[in-house]
């Protein structure tokens, strides 16, 4: 752990300045320091909730006195209210915002890993069986996920619904018009292009839910037709490529609210309006929105901007379906693939003849995905530190 070699306060007391002893340094503005303060009135120690809103602070907060205690702990007295709180140093480092060397670009998460044809080889996958026993490859799957945005798993339960299953590993099922699960299959008038034999250009799946499902489970219960094969495309990668060879068309989609729609069965009428390339307020790309078959009427983009709209959606659809950015693979009875559906889009070749295929979908969410990763990750790290 790292120790603290100075701590002072600047500006009459309204910046905190700390050095660590491998001489990073970060200032800390007061009123952000008395509304982390870690004492019983400020935050709930049961359950580390704020208790207080932000106007129960004096807007004038300054700190008056600063002691370190120890290696690892410093003590700062805020006025006016004349209260001390004891801060952990390693929270402070790991949460300093006072950054100069921040990653600009900031357009992803670093650890995101950004992939085309290449992952063909080394597509993240685990076994049902031991994900469920050992909570280290549960750890590594679900880490792949979230930094690839794709996953598969074999050796599933053969039985209908085992995908939930997959889900109770991990999290929760958003439940949906289409069900808890839902069956893939050639169906007589069906209520969705997904249950015939066409192929399915790549896609996020349900645009014009709002919000999204941001998790898609696709599992194999028969496969046995010509075609059907599966095509995974990180849209990350696919932006990526658009925003260096077409600026325009990038500000295009990022700038213009597309509408989705979905109203294929009765009793349902589904309407989002969204970008379809959603970026953060800092310009973080965030999600993609990209379903040819749920594209509404576009009826909130000016009228001049409409003809350059079409011009960077065909730019972007082009990207998608480059071979060097897809991996494909057929699902076997037993496996499933997952995607993260706010990033990587799915797609199918057509099949038809002799043979059956019948899938299972379902929907989950990436917070609690991500929730359990997290936990996880804690609890193995504890394990190597007391190793
Ligand atoms: N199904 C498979 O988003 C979509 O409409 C794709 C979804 C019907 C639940 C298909
Ligand atoms: C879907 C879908 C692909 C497939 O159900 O949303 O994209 O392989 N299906 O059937
Ligand atoms: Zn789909």
């Amino acid at each position: 752990m790292l120790g603290l070699s100075n701590v002072e306060t600047f500006a009459q007391g309204e910046i905190l300045q700390v050095k660590w002893t491998d001489s990073t340094t970060a200032r800390f503005h007061a009123i952000w320091l008395r509304d982390h303060s870690p004492d019983p009135d400020t935050l709930s120690p049961g359950n580390g909730q704020r208790l207080v809103r932000i106007q129960d602070l004096p807007a004038e907060v300054r700190i008056d006195g600063v002691k370190v205690v120890g290696d690892a702990h410093i003590e700062l007295t805020f006025l006016p209210e004349g209260k001390t709180v004891t801060f952990d140093a390693s929270w402070l480092l790991a949460n300093r915002y006072d950054r100069t060397c921040i990653d600009t670009t900031g357009w992803t998460r670093p650890d995101i890993v950004r992939w085309g044809e290449e992952l063909q080889s080394e597509l993240p996958v685990a076994s049902y069986a031991r994900a469920r026993e050992d909570s280290g490859e549960l750890c590594r799957w679900l880490s792949d996920i979230d930094r690839y945005g794709v996953a598969k798993m074999t050796e599933m339960p053969r039985e209908s619904g085992a995908i939930c299953r997959v889900v109770d590993l991990f999290g929760y099922v958003r439940e949906t018009n289409y069900g808890r699960f839902f069956e893939v299959r050639t169906e007589v008038d069906p209520v969705n292009l997904a249950y015939t034999g066409l192929g399915l250009q790549v896609h996020t799946d349900n645009p014009y839910r709002d919000p999204v499902p941001t998790l898609q489970l696709l599992s194999c219960l028969e496969n046995s037709v010509e075609g059907g094969d599966s095509i995974v495309v990180d849209s990350f990668k696919a932006v990526e490529i658009l925003k260096e060879e077409s600026p325009e068309a990038f500000a295009v989609l990022a700038g213009q609210p597309a509408n989705y729609t979905y109203a294929g069965s009765n009793g349902v009428y589904l309407r989002s309006k969204r970008p379809m390339i959603e970026l953060g307020p800092d310009g973080e790309l965030l999600a993609v929105r990209f379903n040819n078959r749920s594209l509404g009427p576009l009826t909130d983009i000016p009228f001049d901007q409409m003809p350059a709209f079409y011009e960077a959606y065909r730019k972007l659809a082009d990207i998608m379906e480059r071979p060097e950015l897809a991996v494909t693979f057929k699902l076997r009875p037993g496996e499933l693939f997952i995607v993260d559906n706010t990033r990587v889009t799915h797609g199918r070749i057509a099949y038809e003849g002799t043979g059956s295929r019948w899938l299972q979908g379902a929907y989950a969410d990436l917070d609690s995905l991500r929730s359990t990763l997290a936990v996880l990750q804690r609890q193995e790290l504890g394990e190597k530190e007391s190793a």
